[in-house]
């Protein structure tokens, strides 16, 4: 019980429903610069209470990548810990599971707007959109301003011409870049790699999202082994918590910039790859190009030309990161958080 009020973030909605076998976590993490906003994540969890844990570590990450970005919303983030895996639910039961979710964005009346994360899209969005306001990032189609993805992709790449620099090098002419996951972020990230020069090594899971990139020269590296692989440039674009404190003592890359939340396990990880001299890009910095595309066209009306704008900006936001770092003596991380951190409590 202790464990569970022991959280920074204001509030924690958690919801069970007998019928469908979904049970829904809206975390709350800050409403200090705007309303709370984050994606809707749903899959499937071993336990309520990691379901639990996953949301609000979510939400603490979407607090510093809006305040990071600059944008006027705090941090939430929702997730639908499902019956089973997403493939295997009926239409009907993933409806219901969505009208359900809608109900409880209305309840919470705009102190919380979500959008697509693992496990929903902008589809997702339309029919939520049916019963609730508080959706972002509705299909084209629907009239809202489609997939983050482009824009998320065009910042963790931005992120990555930073952090190479940091590395000491100028640019990625012929270093060797580990891109993990080629989903709608990680495929358009490894492209621009290789459009700049880069020596393209890729990993998906679904071996089938290789092909593309291998037809254009890139190596296939196995899933399992990606992190005992030699790069230069090791790009996350699948999930959270890939390097813990062991993976971290050995991985054998320079430098880490992703597109997906929470890459590192824990902070001691973050620790030891700077011990080490390996350049890491705080990942609520360098995918905030997502928040850029809803929040912006969603909430400040800006147009896609706009959100591109900004989103380059993520390249100068982290030269100024790693440059307070190495005045302060303190890590790329610490540094960012030390940034967001300040904006929300002004
Ligand atoms: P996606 O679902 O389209 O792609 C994820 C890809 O990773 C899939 O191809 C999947 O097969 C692969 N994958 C899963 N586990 C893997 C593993 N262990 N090894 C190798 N590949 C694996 O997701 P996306 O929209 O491309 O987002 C990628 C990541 O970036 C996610 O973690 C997401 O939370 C984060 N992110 C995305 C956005 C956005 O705008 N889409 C914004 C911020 C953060
Ligand atoms: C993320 O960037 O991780 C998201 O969850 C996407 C998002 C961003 C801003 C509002 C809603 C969803």
């Amino acid at each position: 019980m202790i464990e569970t009020l022991l959280w920074d973030g204001e509030m924690t909605c958690v919801r069970h429903d007998e019928r469908t076998g979904a049970s829904f976590v809206i975390a709350l993490h800050s409403t200090a610069l705007g309303p709370a906003a984050g994606g809707t994540r749903a899959m499937t969890y071993p336990s309520v209470d990691e379901a639990v844990a996953d949301a609000r570590r979510l939400a603490r990450a979407m607090s510093l990548k809006m305040a990071a970005a600059d944008l006027p919303m705090g941090g939430g983030k929702s997730v639908i810990m499902l019956p089973g895996p997403r493939a295997e639910l009926s239409d009907r039961q993933w409806r219901d599971i969505l009208s359900i979710h809608a109900r409880n964005l209305e309840l919470l009346n705009g102190s919380y707007w979500t959008g697509p994360d693992v496990g929903t899209g902008s589809e997702d969005m339309d029919v939520l959109a049916r019963t609730t306001r508080f959706a972002f990032g509705r299909s084209v189609e629907a009239g809202g301003p489609g997939s983050s993805a482009e824009a998320t992709a065009q910042g963790v790449f931005s992120a990555i011409r930073a952090s190479v620099r940091e590395a000491g090098e100028s640019g990625l002419e012929g270093l060797r870049v580990l891109v993990q996951g080629l989903g709608a972020v990680g495929s358009r990230v490894a492209t621009l790699v290789a459009e700049a020069g880069g020596r393209l090594l890729v990993t998906d899971v679904d071996e089938g999202r290789c092909e593309p990139h291998t037809v254009a020269g890139a190596t296939v590296v196995s899933a399992e082994a990606v992190t005992r692989t030699e790069c230069d440039v090791f790009v996350p674009c699948a999930t959270g918590g890939v390097i813990d404190v062991d993976i971290a003592a050995t991985l054998p890359a320079r430098v880490v910039a992703g597109a997906a939340n929470n890459i590192l396990a824990t902070d001691g990880a973050e620790r030891t790859l700077h011990d080490r001299g390996i350049i890491v890009a705080p990942d609520f910095v360098a995918n905030g190009g997502g928040a850029l595309h809803l929040v912006g066209r969603e909430v400040l009306g800006w147009s896609e030309s706009d959100v591109m704008a900004r989103t380059v900006l993520i390249e100068k936001a982290l030269d100024e990161v790693f440059a307070s770092a190495r005045k302060r003596r303190i890590t790329p991380l610490q540094a960012a958080t030390a940034g967001a951190a300040e904006r929300i409590q002004a």
